[in-house]
């Protein structure tokens, strides 16, 4: 045999041993398995262990420690896949807090949908935002509206004041949020949520509603508020190093695994707000659950114009992502069906 062909088969045979080779990824979330999250990240195990000989293994929050820890440890390569929630990642890629931003996303799941599935932001823009931080973004979906679990009810910014809201860690937007709210922001980690409630530390919270039925946080307060300020949303990202170096064929793998879990969350999370506040009315009957009128948001809307603006003005980048998202939003109302 000529050493030219002899050279080609060898380079052939060594890629074909690279992509048939059977590789353990690590993938971490921040939630349990069967939360939105964990839906989203078992069915992309079980897509990539049907279609190779590669492994999945999961590690559910408080495994591999709290959600930065998380992010640190897919960032240094150690994670190969991370699952984790938008309103922790505001710290690290400032653009992410386009999703805690209030009164931006729509409540109606259609819409959100669409938005998800078309979106310049989040299909284009983001993508390679995540390249400068050594991160592959693979998806971005909705877990639910976020409503407000309070003590007390209330239905205007002068009923928060002085109120200590919990917000998520990591975020400054949902720190500005709750400022111009009217109440006073506690971030913290969700490791710390519960004793703090149970503590009175705090005076209320925000969470989607599946979240808060699943881990009895209704039980710790007393009303549930729908304010229609935001959407609670998750995102999952590759080490780039891993993803970059993975040859075509695991390349093609991961992405189709991706967006076949991403089509299984999307279609679970129209129903996900039903379910949660179906539980809660009938395991909780004598829990209040309000729905603020269009004119009681209207203080809130108000409010929350400062916060778009302060996000906005941060940076160019974020400038850019914010007027994207608006025209990404507005093809969503005009086409979701
Ligand atoms: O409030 C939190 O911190 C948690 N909430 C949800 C819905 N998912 C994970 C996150 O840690």
């Amino acid at each position: 045999m000529e050493f030219k062909k002899l050279k080609m088969l060898l380079v052939a045979g060594m890629i074909a041993a690279t992509s048939l080779s059977a590789d353990t990824w690590k993938y971490a979330f921040g939630e349990g398995m069967s939360d939105p999250q964990g839906i989203y990240a078992n069915a992309f195990k079980d897509f990539i262990e049907e279609n190779s000989r590669h492994k999945i293994e999961l590690y559910k929050v408080g495994s591999l420690g709290e959600e930065a820890d998380m992010m640190e440890q897919a960032k240094a390569g150690l994670l190969h896949f991370i699952g984790q929630s938008t309103g922790y990642m505001g710290a690290t890629i400032p653009e992410m807090d386009v999703f805690t931003v209030p009164y931006v996303l729509p409540t109606d799941t259609k819409e959100l949908d669409y938005f998800f599935k078309n979106s310049k932001v989040v299909n284009d823009m983001l993508p390679k935002i995540f390249h400068k931080h050594g991160l592959e973004l693979l998806a971005i979906f909705p877990e639910g509206e976020m409503a407000v679990t309070t003590m007390e009810e209330f239905r205007s910014p002068d009923d928060l004041q002085g109120k200590k809201m919990r917000v998520m860690p990591g975020s400054p937007i949902l720190v500005e949020t709750y400022q111009a709210f009217g109440a006073s922001p506690q971030p913290m980690t969700w490791g710390d949520l519960v004793g703090a409630l149970k503590t009175g530390m705090i005076d209320g919270q925000e969470n989607p509603t599946v979240w808060i039925e699943a881990y009895g946080l209704d039980d710790l307060t007393k009303v549930l508020t729908y304010t229609g300020h935001g959407h609670f949303n998750a995102s999952m990202s590759a080490n780039k190093k891993f993803f970059d170096e993975l040859g075509t064929r695991d390349k093609r793998l991961v992405q189709e695994a991706a967006n076949h879990a991403h089509k299984t969350i999307l279609e679970e999370a129209q129903k996900l707000d039903a379910i949660g506040i179906g539980r809660i009315v009938r395991t909780n009957p004598d829990y209040k659950i309000v729905m603020l009128t269009q004119k009681e948001r209207e203080p809130f809307k108000q409010a929350a114009k400062k916060v778009q603006q302060s996000f906005a003005s941060k940076s160019a980048s974020n400038k850019k992502i914010m007027e994207q998202i608006q025209r990404d939003l507005a093809q969503a109302q005009k086409n979701a069906k």
